[in-house]
């Protein structure tokens, strides 16, 4: 569960837990379970909306004071969040009503920030939780030039990656960004300790343990779960990688990019090779000549601002009911980088007060990408909006891939006839290459996340576990980057490197399995509302917006929260009480044909260290 009401950066406060030994069980409560848990909610809830003021301060206005500020209010959530949980055990045993039960069961799960007993180990730890994601925000490469130090933030590097096609410029933008990060290493490794020592202490076996524990099974359910999803999706993953390996060596030479080896990882216009969407335009696309779609172009060309596209985002939602945001949305969001200060640009949503304060903290410049990032946020806003009449324990997603699905499960419906209909592209002129193109240009954001999406917690699990001992860190890395993306690190790397740490969410220590669930609950999500909505035609020409049958049916199972288990939620809306990845292929089915018959003769895959 979310600890603080903020999509993705708070997971960190969900994960400082315990570290000293246990204390003793407190005197047998007088209250009964549901006047316990309605007192919960309400004390709770009151010293979260502190926590989230001191966090939103932090984030955006990084300095000691606010990182200080930020830390000590964490510290007071967790003391109370680890008592809590420790007298809601006292309830064992005794028969109770099913959101009393539920709202029990959520608390000792302890995903929701148990806070450590020893006060001084606790205080360490929000220490060290907020520095990391500080340095994160605040960093910057810098190098010597004509007498003066030239810094460039991750804006600027970002844009070296998305826009340079100059191969040397784009290593040294690559690994000047994740030099930044090498600073972390020790506080990370500590960081690991102590959160460790809590969730021990709370009955898991390490951190990962309890962070897989959120999704009502075991965590080896869990874990079968992924490698199911992932074995459904990893056919696709293959042929599009083995394309993009081919348009790769045509542009850099098959020096640089031999066939059957891992790519380079600064090619893919974006510093994680997460996303390939910047190299679509002239390196990925099937057919440039045909209907071209320039998003970025038509921004510009019509002075879209932050304001601007965030409307456009929230007439989406809007036209398929949902209300309009509220005026405070507009007051107390930061919608662009502000120039007098540091703040962390990783944009994010938040629900400040339980109720109606939701915000968006995003550092938007007029792309593509950015709008998507701000439909993306907005599910999260509208998920918020439509719960918060729950108590606080249920305020939340029916799991954390729900509520990263959301947003992106509007983006599904932004297809290029959406498009043309707010003037953002030209008239849709239907024929195969045209299909296949849009095809390709999702392919590039959902089908290239997917390894991306898994492998991040599968190398914190194992750093959770200690089966990645921190002398391995960077190594552990590497051989799961090569494994599941089949990318390679630019530069040689050692020990001396963090490579993880470049990525925000291992700073923001915010879990990552909840992208990867998501990216494949979306589609099933999308299928549903365009069978909601009526839709006949094949999956990816489907757009809900105007759909007030689609909206009717996404907005009673947002406004369940987190208050029944979610293949109940699932189910309400797609018929299924299980993730599958059958949506996310059919909607690429004409894909998978068109790579297929293009790689034919290519020699796809990479060697693997296993
Ligand atoms: O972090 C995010 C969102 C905020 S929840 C912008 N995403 C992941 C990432 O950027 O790494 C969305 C896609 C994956
Ligand atoms: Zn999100």
């Amino acid at each position: 569960m979310r600890l603080a009401r903020v999509s993705c950066v708070a997971a960190a406060v969900a994960a400082l837990v315990a570290c000293a030994p246990k204390p003793a069980v407190p005197p047998a409560l007088q209250e009964s379970a549901p006047a316990f848990v309605a007192r919960l909610n309400q004390e709770l809830g009151a010293l979260s909306d502190e926590r989230n003021a001191a966090d939103w301060v932090q984030s955006t206005y990084i300095t000691g004071d606010t990182q200080l500020l930020h830390a000590r209010a964490n510290e007071r959530y967790l003391a109370y969040f680890s008592r809590a949980a420790e007298q809601a055990r006292q309830y064992e045993g005794q028969t109770l009503d099913t959101a009393t039960a539920r709202s029990l069961a959520l608390l000792t799960l302890g995903e929701s920030g148990p806070a450590p007993s020893d006060p001084a180990k606790r205080s360490e730890l929000a220490t060290l939780a907020t520095r990391l994601e500080a340095t994160y925000g605040e960093a910057k490469y810098c190098v010597a030039k004509g007498g003066a130090q030239h810094c460039r933030n991750i804006d600027e590097l970002s844009d070296t990656l998305a826009t340079s096609r100059d191969y040397d410029a784009l290593t040294e933008a690559w690994a000047g960004w994740h030099s930044t990060a090498r600073p972390m290493r020790q506080d990370y490794a500590r960081f690991v300790e102590l959160a460790n020592e809590g969730a021990r202490e709370l009955g898991y076996a390490d951190l990962g343990a309890l962070w897989r524990s959120g999704y009502d099974m075991t965590p080896a359910a869990f874990d079968t779960e992924v490698e199911r999803l992932w074995s459904q999706v990893q056919p696709l993953y293959a042929q599009l990688h083995c394309y993009a390996r081919t348009q790769l060596a045509h542009k850099y030479g098959e020096r640089k990019v031999p066939a059957g080896k891992p790519i380079p990882a600064q090619l893919f216009g974006n510093l994680w090779a997460q996303q390939w969407n910047k190299i679509y335009d002239d390196i990925l696309q099937p057919y440039p000549a045909v209907a071209p779609v320039n998003v970025d172009k038509a921004l510009k060309a019509q002075h879209y601002d932050a304001v601007r596209m965030t409307r456009s985002a929230e007439a989406f939602y809007t036209s398929l009911g949902f209300p309009a945001l509220p005026q405070t949305f507009w007051q107390r969001s930061m919608l662009t980088r502000p120039r007098d200060r540091e703040v962390v640009c990783h944009a994010s949503a938040w629900q400040m007060d339980r109720d109606e304060d939701v915000r968006i903290k995003q550092c938007i410049t007029p792309d593509e990408e950015e709008l998507e990032t701000i439909y993306h946020e907005m599910g999260h806003v509208y998920y918020d909006l439509a719960y918060r009449k729950q108590p606080y324990l249920f305020q939340n997603g029916a799991h954390d891939g729900f509520h990263e699905a959301i947003g992106d499960t509007i983006v599904l419906s932004m297809t290029p006839a959406y498009l043309a209909s707010i003037q953002l592209a030209p008239p849709v002129r239907p024929s195969h290459e045209a299909v296949i193109n849009a095809q390709m240009k999702m392919a590039a954001d959902r089908i290239a996340f997917l390894p991306f999406g898994k492998l991040i917690d599968q190398w914190r699990w194992q750093v959770f576990s200690g089966q990645i001992k921190p002398e391995d860190y960077n190594k552990a890395w590497w051989a799961l980057r090569q494994k599941y993306q089949g990318i390679a690190p630019p530069v040689a790397r050692s020990e001396a490197d963090f490579d993880p740490g470049a990525k925000y969410h291992i700073p923001g220590n915010t879990p990552y399995t909840r992208y990867f669930l998501a990216f494949i609950l979306q589609f099933q999500f999308h299928k549903a509302l365009c069978d909601a909505s009526g839709f006949k035609g094949p999956l990816h020409e489907c757009s809900i917006f105007g759909s007030a049958e689609a909206g009717k049916r996404f907005q009673a199972m947002l406004a369940d929260g987190r208050s029944v288990p979610w293949p109940d939620t699932l189910e309400k809306l797609t018929g299924s009480r299980h993730m599958d990845a059958g949506a996310i292929l059919a909607y690429f089915e004409p894909l998978m044909g068109w790579l297929q018959s293009r790689n034919t003769g290519q020699q796809c895959g990479w060697e693997s260290e296993g």
